[in-house]
Order: structure tokens, then sequence, then C-alpha cells
């Protein structure tokens, strides 16, 4: 064989041998990426599975709520059952039982804050008054648009009504903390200065006693309070799947009066875990 022949056949050996060790790279790579899609496709379904069992755990609960609801606890109690192999948590809140931002007073507002750790309850009290009234004129430590703009805001106070809750946000004052400390115990749906200590929460009944409308042993002066006729509430449900995949579906209904359809959906959210 001449020399010529033999650095060919090299030269075609190790050209050879770049491909292969080419293609294995490439269907390494390839290996690779299957397995990662194969992997995020099943998360997917997890949380598909999840996010469907936390619906089922929401229609359940508002179909108990339309047909008795007077054997439900209506104060946020959890109740767990299981379904289709998974684990779901529902609880149901009155909006009844919670303060109302458009409707409650300065002095039960402070309340809240107060139970709720808040420095300065009364000021913020103030600040949301003025934020949800027509007028730019300040209660005393109340908050308007100069006061905003002076703390730098691009907003003021929006003088209408909050129509969700989370607007709270946006008051002077109130921070992160504060928010998260108060956000289960107040609505936009009550309607309402009364509230319905029965199914209050412990922060509602010791913003209530902190203004005196509920006495500290559970006495309450039932001329300012009862129960509110409106039947609105939030439906929180928690499912995790045998695989572990966690959802949780929180939403505002109102049941109607009967007829082809026993409730309407006001709010429909994933909650937070
Ligand atoms: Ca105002």
């Amino acid at each position: 064989m001449s020399l010529r022949r033999c650095r060919t056949r090299g030269i075609a050996l190790v050209a050879v041998l770049w491909v292969v060790s080419l293609l294995a790279v490439i269907a390494a790579s390839f290996a690779t990426t299957v397995r990662s899609e194969t992997v995020v496709a099943r998360n997917q379904i997890q949380n598909a599975e999840a996010r469907a069992l936390a619906d089922a755990g929401f229609y359940r609960t508002v179909m108990a709520l339309a047909l008795d609801r007077e054997s439900m606890s209506l104060s946020g109690l959890p109740e767990a059952w299981s379904f289709s192999g998974g684990k779901v948590t529902t609880s149901v809140q009155a909006e009844s039982g919670k303060v109302d931002l458009n409707a409650a007073d300065a002095a039960l507002l402070a309340g809240l804050f107060a139970a709720a750790g808040a420095i300065d309850p009364s000021a913020l009290a103030a600040a949301v008054v003025d934020f949800r009234d027509p007028d730019s004129d300040p209660q005393p430590r109340g908050a308007e648009d100069p006061d905003y703009r002076a703390a730098g805001l691009t907003f003021g106070a929006k003088d209408r009504p909050f129509e969700r809750k989370d607007e709270l946000l946006q008051v002077l004052g109130v921070t992160r903390a504060v928010y998260d400390a108060v956000a289960p115990a107040v609505t936009v749906y009550s309607r309402s200065k009364s509230i319905d200590p029965e199914i209050a929460s412990a922060e509602v009944l010791e913003a209530l006693q902190a203004v005196g409308l509920v006495e500290p042993n559970g006495a309450r002066d039932s001329s300012s309070l009862g129960a509110n006729a409106v039947p609105i509430f939030t439906i929180r449900a928690k499912a995790e799947t045998e695989g572990g995949a966690v959802f949780v579906r929180e939403a505002i209904v109102a049941l109607t009066r009967g007829g082809r359809q026993p409730f309407r959906i006001l709010t429909w959210e994933q909650g937070k875990l």
C-alpha cells in the first residue's frame, strides 16, 4: 500500500470518528431534551390535576351551601376530604362576618387595625375613610391627595368606594404586612356596618370588642349587631394530588334565590398556599 493511500485512509478514519462523536453528542442532547420535556409535561399534568381537584372542591362546597348552609361552618373552619386519590381542604367564610371597607366607621376600622398589630390604627382608619369618601377634605390625621403627593406617590385618594379589598394596599400608610394581617377579616361585599359575631373571625371579634360592640365575655349588644342577610361567601379549596402538586382556588360567590343558577361567582382567583 502506498504511503499516500495510507494517509488518505487515516484521514477518512478520523473524519468518521468525528462524525460518530458528533452524532453521539447530538443523540445525548436530544435524549436530555426529551427527558426534560417529559418532566415538564408530567408537572403540567400534575398541576392540571391539582387545579381540577381544587375546582371540584369549590363546586362541591358551593352546592352544599346552596342546599343546606344552616348545617355548615361559615367562619372559615377547614373541612378535609378525599377525592380521586387526592386530598382537598375546603373552608367557607361568610362575608357578613367581616368588616366592610365601605360601610365600617372609623372606630371599627381602627379596632381592626389595632387587632392586626398596626402601629397607628387611628391614622390608618382615617386614611381609609378619606380614601373612599368623595370629598377632598381630610379627616383629622387622615390622608387626601396632597398627603399622597407629599409621600412621593403618583396617585391619590380614590374618593370612591372600594371595589376590591386589595385596594386597601393603595391607602396611605397601609403596608403589605398590615394588609396581609387584616385581609381575611375585611370585605367589600357585605355592604353593612353590622357584623354577625356568630361567624366572625377572632380578629373581627377583637375589633368589635375594641369599639364596645361585643363584650370580652362574648355578650353582645344585639341592637347594633345582627345577622346580615347578604348570602355572600368566600370559598377556599386547597387540593393536593398523589404526586404532590398543590393548587388553591379562592372564590367569592353570591347565592341567588334559586332558579336555574343557584349561585353567582363574583371573584375567581388562584389563592396563596
Ligand atoms: Ca376623599
